[in-house]
């Protein structure tokens, strides 16, 4: 069987009324892997998109496709009633038997989602528009979460964001070398020692566990194509309890450069501090009544804390040999490092006019 056929033949698992016309592969993440389905409907495309998810990734996806069910269901309810509702977030199309995923003999995990339509991701930003209404429905569906009933969410993959085992694990990888790449990546092996401290500095920070996305990613917000408005959040595989400020540093990260994560010419990675502040007022916008003055005071220093823990996950991924990481050639995980790295050190160029900046707002 061809691979779109496999592809098919899954698609058709899901109570999907409609006759199927085509699979594409979609999007660029790095974990799972995303097809967009076309259906047709007494003549009338209707698109879904299909995903399997990776299990080595998230061991245990049944628990995942319950926080997964749980948060949509959640997040809908909230947006009934609000004009254009059903694009306000993701929709999951139950399979045949009624569950949130299908299983195929192979022992892959798949779900649907319906397509949001008139909406794009993008890998990076190119305006200041753009990072505000990002960092704005990211606030949002932190704040639409606040209230999500019991249980506690599963978490689906355990000290996600916890920089000092992210550190730790580094130091494994560079003592086992099973690539034999250490030499390779002295300079950067270098920066994450001297950086070390960063990993540590939250420890005693004080800060509330919420329900946070812990992805948040430029590409991970669908912008609205005809208003730009941060219309609907995706990939919700690790939405569990944590910190707020994982979530906005991880949007200065990916948000604040114009560039691409994998972007060799490093003399273009440059946090823009325009960028920044659109971040910053955006999320505040959603986010401004219910964070601390403690998560205030940090949400500077959250952006350099993601990027260095994105750094050494990247570092720690080329030294196992690309376990991890999808890559498309070689040193692609060690472009994916530099580039983090590279943006540390134009974050702490800019630190003393972001600190300036949030004493303003
Ligand atoms: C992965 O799935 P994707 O590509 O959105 C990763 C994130 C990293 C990101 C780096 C489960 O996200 O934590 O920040 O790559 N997701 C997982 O681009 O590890
Ligand atoms: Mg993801």
């Amino acid at each position: 069987m061809t691979k779109e056929r496999s592809v098919e033949v899954v698609a058709c698992q899901f109570q999907i009324e409609a006759d199927f016309v085509s699979v594409t592969p979609h999007g660029s993440g790095h974990i799972n892997d995303s097809y967009s389905l076309i259906f047709e409907r007494s003549g009338i495309p209707v698109r879904f998109l299909l995903q399997r998810i990776n299990h080595k990734v998230f061991k245990n996806p049944v628990a995942l496709m319950e926080n997964i069910r749980r948060v949509t269901s959640h997040l809908a309810a909230q947006a009934a009633g609000e004009p254009d509702c059903g694009r306000r977030g993701l929709t999951l199309i139950p399979a045949q038997d009624g569950r949130s995923f299908y299983q195929d003999g192979d022992g892959g995990y798949w779900r649907v989602y319906r397509f949001i339509e008139k909406a794009h991701t993008y890998d990076a930003a190119n305006s200041a528009g753009q990072a505000f209404q990002a960092a704005k429905a990211f606030g949002r569906f932190q704040q639409l979460l606040m209230n999500l009933p019991a249980p506690r969410l599963h978490d689906t993959i355990a000290d996600f964001h916890h920089p000092p085992k992210r550190f730790k694990a580094l130091e494994q990888a560079i003592a086992s070398d099973v690539a034999n790449r250490a030499i390779l990546v002295k300079p950067e092996i270098e920066f994450a020692f001297a950086h070390q401290s960063i990993a540590s500095a939250l420890l005693d920070a004080n800060l509330p566990e919420r329900i946070t996305h812990n992805d948040t990613k430029f590409n991970n917000v669908m912008l609205d194509d005809a208003t730009g408005e941060g219309i609907c959040v995706v990939d919700l595989d690790t939405v569990m309890h944590g910190l707020v400020l994982h979530d906005f540093g991880d949007m200065v990260r990916t948000t604040t450069s114009p560039t691409d994560e994998d972007e060799q010419d490093l003399s273009k990675v440059t946090m823009h501090f325009p960028m920044f502040e659109a971040l910053v007022r955006g999320y505040l916008t959603s986010a401004g009544g219910f964070l601390t003055v403690a998560e205030k005071q940090h949400l500077v220093f959250s952006g350099k804390l993601m990027t260095f823990e994105q750094g050494i996950r990247f570092l720690t991924d080329y030294l196992a040999g690309d376990a991890y990481y999808k890559v498309r050639r070689d040193g692609h995980n060690l472009d994916r490092c530099r580039t983090q790295f590279k943006l540390i050190d134009s974050i702490e160029q800019q630190e003393e006019k972001m600190d300036q900046l949030m004493l303003s707002i």
